[in-house]
């Protein structure tokens, strides 16, 4: 931002943008949304959307608003809602308030709402402006976005590999690939998704918490591991510290008496087909029926390979160290057959490209043929 910020439409929706951004991962499976309600060139309400269940952005701001809110413009990230969910519709707050003016970044998704609020709102004489740094909201939300038309989870896979492509040593010592910058910004994106998974191969070796660590308290996200021989053992430490729930994703054949264990020792053990294998898109399906609607991925390389072939993943997060491990046993960032071609190897799309600290940051999002 420069040093004088020019008050303009922009500028106050970049104000509920950031009041929503710094929500995310404590909405559940609901979207992160900012509000901001300003007359005759004051702020006189603000609100974001803090807890599922809980008030929406609308409603808080015109809370703070009152009798203010008449004749005013009120700023919101996403299109106010037309349905009744958890709490009335948005829409109707908004013309019982009087307001003259809606700008909206995005449209709602929701097939309940889909444009409902916005015609709403104009059928009561309301202007209403639709595109204000629509692309911010839209990414903002990208994992609601996905969750609430297909009800599976939005998956970001995240990894730290070598330069060679390794994620760990040959011995599987991998402590640690990234720098400390990389790993602050693993704990947030732990913070802001619902779920978090590994492979039992990693979930052994590791031996991991699986815990969101910052320099301020923040959400633990549910524990899953993809576990088809039900190896974990029921005294692993994600089992031993209960910060939130253990999820193992198995198959219908797995150790009667392993299950028995696990349970035991607080896990959820779920099914996920009859095979050898997880059927992983059962997994998904499963894991969204329970309202898990974002999983942060953490591999290992099988898993994430299993992941990647099966179109699984929506989003790539990876820390690339300036360093070279070796070792022909040295496990890659995603392992599966592969093509023989390289005109078929998966590209992405929205690729960025970042320095964190000493770590090259790449993002970008699979695109399956
Ligand atoms: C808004 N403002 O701040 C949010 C909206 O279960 P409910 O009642 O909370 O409804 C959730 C749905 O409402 C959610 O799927 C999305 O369509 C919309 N979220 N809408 O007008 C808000 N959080
Ligand atoms: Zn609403």
């Amino acid at each position: 931002m420069s040093t004088i910020d020019v008050l303009n439409d922009e500028s106050y929706m970049r104000l509920a943008l950031d009041m929503a951004s710094k929500a995310q991962g404590q909405t559940e499976i609901n979207p992160v949304v900012g509000c901001v309600i300003v007359r005759e060139g004051r702020i006189v309400g603000l609100g974001a959307h803090l807890r599922r269940g809980e008030g929406h952005a609308e409603v808080h701001a015109l809370r703070m608003a009152g009798e203010q809110a008449e004749g005013a413009t009120a700023y919101v990230t996403l299109e106010p809602c037309s349905h009744h969910g958890r709490t009335p519709p948005c829409c109707e707050r908004l013309i019982e308030a009087k307001v003259a003016r809606v700008v909206v970044a995005c449209t709602d998704p929701n097939p309940q709402v889909a444009g409902r609020g916005l015609s709403r709102l104009r059928e009561a004489g309301i202007a209403v402006e639709v595109g204000l740094l629509e692309e911010e909201s839209l990414r903002m939300n990208e994992m609601f976005n996905k969750f609430i038309v297909t009800r599976m989870p939005f998956v970001t896979m995240k990894s730290a590999m070598t330069l060679d492509g390794k994620l760990a040593a040959k011995s599987g010592d991998s402590r640690y690939v990234s720098g400390p910058r990389a790993r602050e910004m693993t704990h947030t994106l732990r913070h802001r998704h619902m779920g978090i998974m590994v492979g039992a191969e990693t979930a052994i070796v590791d031996d991991p918490e699986l815990s969101t660590r910052l320099s301020v308290p923040a959400v633990h996200p549910v524990r899953i591991v993809v576990d088809a021989k039900l190896r974990l053992p029921p005294e692993a430490r994600m089992l031993r510290e209960m910060i939130a729930p253990v999820i193992v994703l198995t198959v219908a054949g797995a150790d009667p008496g392993k299950r028995a264990a696990l349970k035991a020792a607080g896990a959820e053990v779920i099914d996920c087909g009859d095979g050898d294998r997880v059927d992983l898109a059962l997994a998904m399906r499963k894991l969204g029926e329970r309202e898990i609607g974002s999983i942060l991925l953490e591999g290992g390389g099988k898993l994430n390979g299993a992941m990647l072939e099966l179109g699984l993943i929506d989003k790539l997060l990876l820390f690339v160290a300036p360093k070279v491990i070796g070792g022909a046993g040295a496990p890659g960032v995603f392992q599966f057959e592969g093509f023989e071609k390289m005109a078929q190897a998966i590209p992405f799309r929205d690729v960025q490209v970042e320095r964190i600290g000493a770590d090259i940051f790449v993002s970008g999002y699979p695109e399956y043929g």
